[in-house]
């Protein structure tokens, strides 16, 4: 079976080809920096199937941040039989870049020329067979956005994946040619698993690793370091040699309007990303999304599920009442499963709206503004502005959030950008804030969610500018960050993201929270013969064991203990265990009824404070721990947060009783 590979610059479309090709659902969105992993697919064309494989986008081979190690060790190491390399039509040049990289790798390249549709709405012009004969490449016009020139494409795959294309020689100059040649006779050609012209290039502009790779072969260093000292300039050399060959080529086949065209994005941008409006506008927008939010989710969806939720319920318990059904299992229906999984499937909908926009935000383009926007205050803490887009990402779930800080080329930006993350509220935590939102604030849901988000930013901010005064310190590396031009999101693309999560919290509310449920379900009815839910089950108990660490806090009951110790496994389940436990106490009760009655408005705001900065999931400790490669960071990722949380929620509730509230 061939493997194919997708290549090419961030946000050119790889992976909207590779859903394409694959039939895939790979997350897509309009910012650079996207895809993070390699993923892999299979397609079958013409009875024959092939492997094919999207990676993160890179601009060159000589890759630095984490995202591009990927694509990089792909191609070089992964030996793809055919390279399909995506080229952004409207930015061909600085495309191309990747192109004399993997033309110099000896790569069999086709290149798709996607986002032909955007280019021909800015006027430009491109003779396809020219490029084509220019580079002695293949070259297959498409749009991968709306499935054009996929079967093109696909037939092509299938006649590179037999004989492989020549590109045409990139001329380094007499010099710089000769040295090459001298350098690549001086290596073996069997010893490597590169080919040697490549390694005697990259050696030439200095690549660390390669030089690494060949220091054991005395002559060739012996001639590296010989003319490294008479000629210094060969890795730019080697860079305007690229250029040129790329100028030459574009000069005859792509032509642009004399005057470049003033985009609607020119237009947007000129005040949404402006000095004084950008960072205004970016709050109402944020404010207005989780209005949308609660309102559209509370009052038009909310409450059917709810009710569908209760219907299932009781229809169960009909049957295994009229099964004559033991007793227990009556009650681990009622309260374990209705009570505590279906407490948290009633929010489905609103998880949904938010993702919705979520999804909105990226795929229109505005992600990579709010960046930008956001870049001089996080100057201004030390942090670099890509962290924004990670804490974005944060905001669905952290633990793609802070596989998103992959694209941070600087290790210690990086490490700042993991370890402030989960101060971004996941959706698995709105669940609690909607239950004591509805308790306590049910005038202004939006508002107060609007706050507790913003609570979270702000403690990432304070907590970047600590780390990186103390842990990290140094300089952060410069933003560099394309902005996309802004483009209207797909319905399917959108629906697709926001389809995704919502399965996703569907699914973990059926494994782990189901499990966690159960489990916490049988500790609180044994030992036998003990009253169910009550102070003398184990879970009681447990929990009364750990309720004084919380009464300075204001809310030191083992019902809330336990939800807390619970919500590490995952947080969905701190509304599940409460409504299983109140469930549990007196038939019928309603989930916020019970916390009307065991919280005060000033007691519920501290453990909102609580849910909001503690110890982040288990799967999120258990990313952090595989991105940083460190038991260390891992650990230390389960407690800080975890007494931050609970020195500001102390706080708040000592300073708060004091002042009378
Ligand atoms: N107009 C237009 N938009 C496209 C086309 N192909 C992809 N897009 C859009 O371009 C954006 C980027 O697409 P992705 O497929 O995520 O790009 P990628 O190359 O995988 O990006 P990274 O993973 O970040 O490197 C998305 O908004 C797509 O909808 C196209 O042919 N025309
Ligand atoms: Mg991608």
């Amino acid at each position: 079976m061939h493997t194919i590979a997708l290549v090419g610059n961030p946000n050119s479309g790889k992976t909207t080809l590779f859903n394409a090709l694959t039939g895939s659902n790979q997350h897509v969105g309009n910012w650079p920096g996207v895809t993070v992993e390699k993923k892999e697919g299979s397609l079958k064309h013409k009875g024959a199937f092939y492997n094919v494989v999207d990676l993160p986008g890179t601009y060159s081979l000589g890759a630095y941040s984490e995202d591009e190690l990927v694509a990089r060790d792909f191609v070089v190491q992964g030996q793809p039989d055919v390279v399909v390399n995506v080229v952004d039509a409207t930015n061909i040049e600085r495309n191309l870049y990747l192109t004399t990289q993997l033309i110099e790798m000896g790569a069999n390249i086709i290149i798709a020329l996607n986002m032909m549709d955007e280019a021909s709405t800015k006027q430009i012009d491109i003779s396809v067979d020219s490029l084509s004969r220019a580079l002695g490449v293949p070259v297959i016009p498409t749009v991968a956005a709306r499935k054009k020139g996929i079967t093109e494409l696909l037939d092509q795959i299938e006649k590179s994946a037999e004989n492989s294309s020549s590109p045409s020689e990139i001329s380094y100059g007499e010099n710089l040619n000769r040295h090459i040649k001298n350098l690549t006779d001086l290596l073996d050609s069997e010893e490597y698993d590169y080919p040697v012209k490549w390694i005697a290039i990259k050696a030439l502009e200095g690549d660390l690793e390669i030089s690494k790779l060949i220091s054991g072969n005395v002559k060739a260093k012996a001639y590296i370091e010989s003319i490294s000292s008479e000629d210094t300039d060969m890795e730019l050399d080697i860079i305007d040699s690229r250029y040129s060959y790329i100028n030459n080529i574009v000069k005859n086949s792509v032509k642009r309007p004399e005057k470049e065209i003033v985009t609607a994005t020119d237009k947007i941008d000129k005040i949404l990303t402006s000095r004084v409006f950008g960072l205004p506008i970016f709050g109402v927008i944020m404010y207005l999304i989780f209005q949308l939010t609660f309102v559209i989710g509370e009052d038009l969806l909310g409450g059917y599920v709810g009710d569908f939720v209760e219907w299932i319920g009781e229809g169960f318990e009909t049957i295994l009442v009229s099964l004559s059904a033991p007793d227990w299992l009556i009650s681990f229906v009622a309260e374990g499963f209705i009570g505590g999984v279906g407490a948290v499937l009633e929010f489905v909908p609103l998880i949904m709206v938010l993702y919705f926009f979520l999804a909105i935000l990226e795929d229109t383009g505005y992600m990579a503004r709010a960046a930008y926007i956001m870049d001089g205050i996080m100057r201004a803490v030390g942090l670099h502005g890509k962290t924004f887009i990670s804490m974005i990402v944060g905001f669905g779930c952290n633990v793609p959030g802070i596989m998103s800080t992959r694209t941070l080329e600087n290790k210690r930006d990086r490490m700042i950008a993991i370890l402030i993350n989960p101060f971004m509220s996941c959706g698995a935590r709105l669940p609690i804030y909607l239950v004591f939102i509805a308790a306590f604030f049910p005038d202004n849901g939006g508002l107060v969610l609007f706050i507790i988000y913003a609570l979270g930013i702000a403690m990432a901010l304070l907590m970047g500018k600590i780390f990186s005064k103390t842990l990290f310190k140094g300089e952060s590396s410069h933003f560099i960050m394309e902005l996309p031009p802004y483009r209207l999101p797909q319905a399917a693309s959108v629906l697709r993201d926001m389809w995704e999560k919502v399965w996703d919290f569907v699914k973990r509310a059926g494994t782990v929270i189901f499990a966690v449920v159960s489990l916490l379900w049988v500790m609180s009815v044994l030992p036998m013969g003990v009253e169910p839910y009550s102070q003398a089950s184990i879970l009681g108990r447990i929990g009364q064991l750990i309720a004084p660490i919380f009464k300075p806090a204001g809310f030191g009951t083992w019902q809330a203990s336990v939800s807390l110790f619970a919500g590490i496994a995952a947080k969905e389940a701190v509304v599940a265990i409460l409504g299983m436990v109140y469930a549990g106490v007196s038939e019928g009760t309603e989930l916020i009824t019970a916390i009307q009655a065991s919280f005060t408005t000033l007691s519920a705001v501290s453990f909102l404070i609580m849910t909001l900065l503690y110890t982040p999931c288990a799967a999120v400790i258990a990313t952090v721990k595989r991105e940083t490669n460190s038991w260390k960071w891992a650990a230390f990722m389960a407690v800080y947060p975890f007494v931050l949380a609970y020195i500001l929620s102390v706080a708040v509730y000592q300073v708060g009783s004091l002042l009378g509230f």
